[in-house]
């Protein structure tokens, strides 16, 4: 079976855009689930915001929804619980979802609805051209921070964590492989599937070379189950910044209980 995911509009991200690499995984993980028999590519739906991040349905070729800003995670949520035989995808940016929408992200997570929520994080709003977002660093220079930012960003993984996400997870776009597994884990797992992709904007805000040099990937003996040792596991204190699944349980979800 080969899947026809791909569509004849031309690729308008920035040349060189990591959102390419979290395109081309999403699409690896659904052919590979759909040709082990684990999925049926008429029923799956992709929803997304407004920024960069959001074109990428206008290159996957199935049933999509294109959002207000922030406003992803209702409609899908909506859709998965007209027809939960779905399996429901929302793509958003972190000034989407962890500025604009944030309270849709914590809602969906305390619900634990069965909804997959892959968040193109590049730390700023790129496509309005680099203004800082809850996940900007401190010290952060843009339109909106020309002195450097001073507030401390947010935690994304440690607040799904709390809000009662079931499936809390972090890669990097650079590593296509590690994403593509863990875009299928989360498409697998029944409830609430978060994952941040740390997703350089490499026109305004360039952290390609900081990921290079700073990423590390959880140990095998992860213990994902322990929601504690899952919290502290997102922060180490050389500052190396943490990738995999965090944490994963099963819990009844929004839609088995409605
Ligand atoms: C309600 C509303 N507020 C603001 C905007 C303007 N706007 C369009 S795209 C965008 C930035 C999106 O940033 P993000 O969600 O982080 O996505 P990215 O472009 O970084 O992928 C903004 C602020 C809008 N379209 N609608």
């Amino acid at each position: 079976m080969s899947l026809q995911l791909g569509t004849y509009a031309k690729i308008s991200w920035c040349p060189g855009c990591p959102n390419n690499q979290i395109l081309v995984a999403f699409r690896k993980a659904v052919t590979e689930l759909c040709e082990s028999g684990a999925l049926k590519e008429e029923n799956i739906v992709a929803a997304a915001g407004i920024g960069c991040h959001a074109k990428i349905l206008d290159y996957l070729n199935m049933n999509t929804f294109n959002a207000l800003h922030g406003r992803a995670i209702p409609a899908i949520e909506g859709v998965k619980a007209a027809n939960p035989a779905l399996t429901v995808v929302a793509f958003s940016g972190d000034g989407d979802s962890y500025s604009e929408g944030l309270t849709h992200l914590i809602h969906a997570a305390q619900r634990n609805s069965d909804i997959n929520v892959f968040i193109h994080d590049n730390q700023i709003f790129a496509l309005t051209t680099g203004q800082a977002t809850a996940t900007s660093p401190k010290g952060f220079k843009g339109l909106t921070r020309p002195s450097g930012s001073i507030e401390e960003p947010i935690d994304p993984l440690r607040m799904m964590m709390n809000a009662g996400a079931t499936f809390v997870a972090r890669t990097y776009a650079g590593e296509f492989e590690k994403t593509k597994e863990i875009m299928k884990a989360a498409i697998a797992h029944k409830g609430m599937s978060f994952i941040d992709i740390a997703q350089p904007c490499i026109t305004f805000f360039d952290t390609r070379d900081f990921y290079k040099d700073n990423i590390t990937w959880l140990p095998e003996g992860h213990n994902v189950t322990d929601l504690d040792a899952a919290y502290h596991a997102t922060k180490q204190s050389d500052g190396k910044i943490p990738m995999g699944i965090f944490y994963q349980v099963e819990t009844p979800t929004f839609e088995q209980q409605l």
